[in-house]
């Protein structure tokens, strides 16, 4: 049977808008500017592509939603943590995001860099407060989730990402850069799904879910930097894929790697919503 890969994720989203949408209510006077921007963010129209790969790769190994949802939520909470700062004066001076004004132009400069803080945090309480898994899965959960945040995964590969403003980059470090500030992500989310379903993390089918992340998070940057292109939103200064080879070469060369990402996990029962995801990355035009 034929997967109807938008009708997974819708339904993924759904379980995921309803978990996230009490998240950011309070009564608290004040305070209350605050989680309005988080949930300004949060609740803007994300993909969500990093909590689906959480869900699924639970279901996958036999694992429970419940168990998932936390690390998925965390997940994605950060990533909004990220979207904000992104958009900041001091980084990429994004006036739009998803459509709609910014979160500082919306909430101002300083509500907006409090909201990513906060969130940032938040995700980290998300997974220590993961009832569903053993507290050494938690534990473990928030070092996967610190390290692909940190120095050596998304803030790093941020790092990178300005230096490209001012330097030309060659390949291995636009390999690096999108490794890190996109890549790092993914891999968590993945790695928290497998944790959820009880996986061990120096198990066989723990590194083939990585092997999917690694090279369906490439696939997902060369794909934004074509879909950038094409729009005619390529930044004049950055290095991208595009750079390096034509349109048609790089839709091939993440062909290829989606190819890969399919192969580490077909032999998993159950794993074709996994490969309709991988080939919907691919063949992504938003
Ligand atoms: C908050 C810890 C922390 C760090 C901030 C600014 C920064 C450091 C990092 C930048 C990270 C970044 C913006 C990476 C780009 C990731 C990316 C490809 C974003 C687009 O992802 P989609 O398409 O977005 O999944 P939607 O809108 O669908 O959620």
């Amino acid at each position: 049977m034929s997967i109807d890969i938008f009708n997974e994720i819708s339904k993924s989203n759904a379980i995921m808008d309803k978990a996230l949408e009490e998240r950011f209510k309070t009564n608290e006077p004040i305070v209350s500017i605050l989680l309005d921007a988080e949930h300004y963010s949060v609740m803007s129209g994300g993909k969500r592509v990093r909590p689906f790969l959480t869900l699924e790769f639970c279901h996958l190994f036999g694992g429970k939603t419940e168990a998932a949802l936390p690390f998925g939520m965390a997940v994605e909470v950060i990533h909004n943590s990220s979207l904000i700062h992104d958009d900041l004066p001091c980084m990429d001076n994004d006036d739009m995001r998803r459509g709609k004004p910014s979160c500082h132009i919306a909430f101002g400069e300083a509500n907006a860099l409090l909201a990513g803080d906060a969130l940032l945090l938040y995700a980290f309480e998300l997974c220590a407060e993961n009832k569903d898994v053993e507290p050494s899965t938690a534990l473990e959960a928030i070092a996967v989730l610190a390290k692909a945040t940190g120095n050596f995964g998304m803030v790093g590969g941020q790092v990178i990402d300005l230096y490209g403003d001012t330097h030309t980059l060659d390949f291995d470090t636009l390999i690096k850069l999108h490794s890190l500030k996109t890549g790092a992500l993914i891999g968590a989310a993945v790695k928290l799904g497998c944790l959820a379903a009880g996986v061990a993390s120096d198990s066989e089918e723990y590194a083939n879910a990585c092997l999917y992340a690694k090279n369906i998070g490439l696939t997902f940057q060369i794909i934004d930097d074509i879909l950038d292109a094409r729009a005619g939103e390529e930044a004049p200064e950055k290095t991208t894929f595009l750079k390096f080879m034509s349109e048609s070469e790089a839709f091939e060369y993440a062909k290829d790697l989606t190819d890969k990402a399919i192969a580490a996990i077909k032999k998993y029962e159950g794993s074709d919503v996994l490969i309709a995801f991988a080939e919907y990355l691919l063949n992504r035009d938003k």
